[in-house]
């Protein structure tokens, strides 16, 4: 209060973007105050304000020194008892600079989990840190221990599944190498321990290494990505998915014999990016931990040799080269090798593979023609079999896994869903693939926005309780960029790529031409365009974006693998088949049996399930951070921290958590389970009336509820009120 305020004390608004805003924002600036002092090349140091002139004010730095300091740059820190809180719902003054400081804290000393109100924050370790293990889940199990952890969001996703009967997710989300993927299997594990010793919980642990070697890679970012489609080819420097070179170092020499296997430097496909081996992963042990891992899952030795040949015949594949013998640059396949290691292990004959790759058949009315193919589109068209081979493998290899473990059953009961997915990415040179990694990132916060803000926000104020908005990064705008229909990225890319003649240049004309508008979109350079996504602008290099859209597999290359004699082979393809045959296409892709969907839509389709799924859940958040863009252990570096604080909107859950009201019941509800608490006897007709006496009676301070129209709301911490008057 003004009273307060005393000749040596200033009181200020702050209007940093870093600082408060809602009913925080004033502070009295006075001396021995611990405060923030911002400096521009250093960022944020803490002091003791030690005397006020004006607009200035000496500050005695931790380091020792002494500093003016122009009153703007000054922020309040909070005091000592709350250094390293874990809950930063408990800090006095909630800003950047005190946030930031309680991880780091937390973090010097192995504390690497910190409650942001419902959030989980997770600041990726980079090391072995000991929190983790039978002794630590047992400890959560049993209530001995309930401080910010993993378990605990997994304990209490099991526990509400059990008491509400209803589906639970756990949502993991964070930059790429954040370690959304070593959150999410520290998740299972404490569940698979909740579940006992029987042989299902194994198996479902077991499901890491599998789904780690099919489907990880190493990146820039990250030696153990979560990826997608890059057996063809990738950044230098990166890796294709694990599998490749696992098989290559491990295989035991009956397999290498019957493969024809060499190692990995000999593969164009492997070879092509500059980088073989990962330090400090032993690929040759890792293929053993694959193999122990495909039989406790029982998936069958001979599926499991099928799925190594397949492997194999995909590295031979990418060795196929090809030779130009006329003047209209038509090619054939060099007979070498590639093209016979090829053959043999999808089971086909060599002659058969080398036309196949050559030539495509088109159908003119009944007549049907042989064309030759070109350098590049018969490169083009051994990639793509490569590609949907694999692809076709991993979706299989997820099939066997989900038969496993559903033992035979279906089983109907309740579940927890945990979702780990790739993190968002910004490379120097961002592609197709970026581009629907991103997208995927910005749905998946618009999920967390939904639930944490919005669906929060509307129900206060549908209930007519008193309540200040508090302001969030809305990201429906970047969203609608992507989706709108008709006039979208996904839907300009899938009208260009029906075009024969569209080239990347028409692409990026065509997106200039609908897409200006949008506050999220710019054109860049050379064919490339921007988009602000919620973590930051990404620019996006369009070249390649139509073939990788179209992804057409001829119909010449799905007649051949249902011809192959291996039978695996003809089983993971045969879905190609059907959707070819249910495909209606456009005129130009005469004789392309392209997939049904374009890439781009069948991802959005998938997503749209994916969030479908999720809606019926009760959502658990975790954010994942990556303290550092070195992959370095013991390296808290504040601007690349702040920045994903900011981006994925920690403060603004803290904020909503604080003054929201998080426990909420029907005054109805309310009435029947505690009406039979009231003393005085009286005879209340409705049950508003019968809550307010309720409250009234237990002394419930009034700043730690509202009513509203149809509902009691509390503030946090007071769910154990309610069970206190129980
Ligand atoms: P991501 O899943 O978030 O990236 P990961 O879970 O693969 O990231 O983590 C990246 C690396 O960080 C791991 O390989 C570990 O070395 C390390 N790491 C992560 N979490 C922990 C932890 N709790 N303890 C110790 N080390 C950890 V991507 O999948 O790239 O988005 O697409
Ligand atoms: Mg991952």
């Amino acid at each position: 209060s003004s009273a307060a305020l005393s000749d040596s004390a200033v009181r200020f608004n702050v209007n940093l973007r870093s600082g408060e805003s809602g009913q925080n924002m004033n502070f009295v600036l006075k001396k021995k105050l611990r405060v923030w002092c911002h400096f521009p090349d250093t960022g944020w140091e803490l002091g003791n304000v030690q005397s006020l002139s004006g607009q200035l004010a000496n500050i005695f730095l931790s380091n020792g020194k002494i500093s003016a300091v122009h009153v703007e740059r000054l922020l309040p820190a909070n005091p000592n008892i709350l250094d390293g809180t874990d809950d930063l719902i408990q800090l006095s003054y909630l800003n950047e600079p005190s946030v930031l400081y309680s991880l780091k804290r937390r973090y010097a000393d192995d504390m690497i989990y910190t409650k942001a109100g419902p959030v989980l924050v997770a600041v990726n370790p980079l090391k072995k840190v000991h929190i983790c293990g039978s002794d630590f889940s047992g400890a959560y199990q049993h209530k001995t221990l309930d401080g910010p952890h993993v378990y605990a969001v997994a304990d209490a996703a099991y526990s509400e599944m059990m008491r509400d009967g209803i589906n639970q997710s756990v949502i993991i989300s964070g930059e790429s190498g954040a370690g959304k993927t070593e959150t999410a299997k520290i998740a299972m594990q404490y569940l698979a321990a909740l579940g006992g010793c029987s042989g299902i919980e194994q198996r479902l642990l077991h499901t890491n290494p599998i789904l780690e070697a099919f489907g990880n890679a190493k990146t820039l970012r990250n030696d153990n990505a979560s990826r997608f489609s890059r057996v063809v080819q990738r950044a230098k420097g990166e890796r294709s998915y694990h599998i490749f070179y696992q098989l290559c170092a491990g295989a035991p020499l009956v397999l290498k014999d019957k493969f024809n296997l060499k190692s990995a430097h000999e593969y164009e496909y492997l070879k092509q990016s500059d980088c073989i081996s990962i330090s400090e992963v032993d690929d040759a042990q890792m293929f053993h931990v694959l193999m122990e891992a495909f039989d406790t899952v029982r998936i069958c030795k001979e599926d499991q040799e099928n799925a190594f040949a397949i492997i194999a015949a995909l590295l031979w594949l990418g060795n196929v080269k090809f030779e130009v013998i006329d003047y209209e640059k038509h090619v054939q396949v060099i007979p070498d090798d590639g093209v016979k290691n090829a053959a043999k292990l999808m089971g086909c004959e060599v002659d058969q593979l080398m036309l196949a790759l050559s030539t495509r058949t088109i159908q003119a009315g009944v007549d049907s023609i042989v064309q030759r193919l070109t350098l590049q589109q018969a490169m083009d068209t051994r990639d793509a079999l490569a590609k949907s081979i694999y692809d076709s493998l991993f979706e299989w290899l997820v099939d066997q896994i989900n038969i496993s473990l559903e033992d035979g059953k279906r089983r109907a009961g309740r579940s927890i869903s945990i979702l780990d997915i790739y993190g968002f990415e910004s490379f120097h040179n961002n592609r197709f693939e970026q581009f629907c990694i991103n997208y995927t990132n910005e749905r998946l916060q618009q999920y967390f926005n939904r639930h944490l803000f919005k669906l929060e926000q509307e129900e206060y104020t549908q209930d007519g309780i008193d309540w200040n908005n508090i302001d969030f990064i809305d990201n429906t705008e970047c969203l609608n960029l992507f989706e709108k229909k008709p006039l979208g990225i996904l839907c300009l890319l899938d009208e260009e790529s029906n075009f024969a003649k569209a080239t990347d240049l028409t692409l990026a004309i065509k997106f200039q031409k609908h897409l200006s508008s949008n506050p999220c979109f710019k054109l860049g350079m050379d064919g490339a365009f921007k988009i602000l996504h919620y973590a930051g602008e990404v620019v996006y290099d369009t070249s390649g974006f139509l073939e990788k859209n179209r992804d057409p597999l001829y119909s010449d290359l799905v007649q051949l693998l249902q011809s192959c004699s291996c039978q695996l082979l003809r089983t993971i393809t045969s879905h190609i088949l059907n959707q070819s045959q249910r495909s209606t296409r456009p005129q130009w892709l005469n004789g392309a049996d392209s997939q049904k969907q374009s890439v781009g839509t069948k991802f959005k389709a998938q997503m749209f399930r994916l969030m479908q799924r999720l809606e019926n859940t009760t959502p658990h958040f975790i954010r994942c951070i990556k303290p550092n863009r070195k992959q370095l252990p013991g390296m808290f570096d504040n601007d690349v921290v702040l920045e994903q604080l900011r981006c994925c909107g920690v403060l603004e859950v803290v904020k909503i958590s604080r003054s929201g009201y998080p426990t909420r019941i029907t005054h109805q509800q309310f009435a029947e389970r505690y009406g039979f608490l009231l003393l005085d006897n009286i005879d209340f007709q409705d049950p508003l009336s019968v809550s307010i006496s309720i409250l009234h009676q237990f002394n419930i301070l009034p700043q730690m509820y509202q009513v509203g129209y149809t509902k009691l709301f509390f503030r946090s911490g007071q769910a154990c009120l309610i069970s206190v008057i129980y």
